[in-house]
């Protein structure tokens, strides 16, 4: 068997189908070991290396798996999404909570570092919206927020008592066009790419002057494996870096794409549970904590993302003549 030395929970997701081939194109195929408590499809990137079945609310399956191939970092993805979580809070606790919980013992026991990524959706109502400090109010109100704060109290937890290397980021909502979003509040930002390709228009549940930080995946990969790769001595916080590098409105977006797609077309039928969500979070972070302590330095921004996301998703969909 190859010994691997990083393990990635969720690893079918939507982050984990590309940091998955990044890491192992960085690190090795056989350095790399994938894991999920689905089965990946055929073709799946995730699939054409090592890949483990692994529940992370199992603590032997974790264990197993990271004694068999001498696992000596986690990127734990795993986790259940925002808009998901207010449908199954209860499953949202077990696995949001109870999997980093099991993650971080079995990284103590076998002396991983670990990788966690935390959301603006650890922040809340009461939270500055513009400019948010990294050190602020956070009282979120769903239940992903809250699984998110506690994971980010739980892995600094686990850093001061233990000397365990944990690591983390607070993610803005994702752009990308390889594996679909998991269920979350900013899901739109990536169907609307999709349908402007396929129909020229899009429904969207979020009101058009609604604000939110994105990033392009290229963007969030790097800083996930920058983070992991920074100077130990210099990182003071630790486990719950704000991270920025865009923040629009759908009607933003939607101007941006009808500059490459004339006449796209977008309604809006407001979600009441996923606008409520979004207008809980922040408009825009500031991220000068992980700019000053490990150089995060975003490349990508509303024109050079809808410019690549429309390229690649032509390349790949039937579009409307
Ligand atoms: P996703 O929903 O696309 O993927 C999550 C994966 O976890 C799925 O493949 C699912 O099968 C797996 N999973 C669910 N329960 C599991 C269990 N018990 N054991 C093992 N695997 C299980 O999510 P994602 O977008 O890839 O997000 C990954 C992480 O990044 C999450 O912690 C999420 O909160 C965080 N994050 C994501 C975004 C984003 O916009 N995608 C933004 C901020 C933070
Ligand atoms: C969600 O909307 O739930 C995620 C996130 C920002 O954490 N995309």
């Amino acid at each position: 068997m190859a010994t691997a030395s990083i393990l990635v929970t969720g690893a079918l997701g939507q982050i984990g189908t590309e940091l998955v081939p990044a890491l192992r194109a960085r690190h090795g195929e056989s350095a790399v070991v994938a894991s999920d408590v689905r089965s990946p499809r055929a073709g799946s990137p995730a699939g054409e290396g090592p890949f483990a079945h692994v529940d992370c609310t199992h603590i032997r399956e974790l264990d197993n798996v990271v004694r068999r191939h001498r696992v000596a970092t986690v990127y734990h993805l795993a986790a259940l999404l925002s808009a998901v979580g207010e449908e199954k809070p209860r499953v949202a606790w077990e696995v949001n909570m109870g999997g980093l919980y099991r993650v971080l013992e079995v990284a103590r026991t076998h002396g991983c570092a670990v990788f966690l990524p935390s959301s603006i959706g650890a922040f809340g109502p009461s939270t500055p919206a513009r400019a948010t400090p990294q050190v602020t109010v956070q009282r979120p109100t769903t239940m992903y927020g809250v699984t998110k704060v506690a994971s980010e109290l739980l892995c600094d937890y686990y850093h001061s008592r233990f000397g365990l290397d944990t690591r983390g980021l607070r993610l803005p909502g994702l752009i990308s066009h390889v594996a679909p979003p998991g269920g979350g509040t900013t899901d739109y930002a990536v169907e609307i790419f999709y349908e402007a390709v396929r129909q020229r228009r899009y429904i969207c549940y979020l009101r058009p002057d609604t604000c939110l930080d994105l990033m392009y995946m290229p963007d969030a990969l790097r800083a996930m494996m920058e983070l992991m790769e920074a100077d130990p001595a210099r990182l003071v916080h630790r486990n719950a870096f704000n991270l920025s590098a865009m923040a629009f409105t759908p009607a933003q977006l939607a101007a941006e794409i009808r500059r490459h797609v004339p006449g796209f077309e977008v309604d809006y039928e407001i979600d009441p549970v996923r606008q409520a969500i979004a207008d809980s979070w922040p408009d825009a972070v500031d991220d000068s904590a992980a700019r000053d302590e490990w150089g995060w330095k975003p490349e990508h921004d509303l024109a050079s993302t809808t410019r690549d996301m429309l390229e690649k998703l032509r390349a790949r969909l039937p579009t409307r003549s």
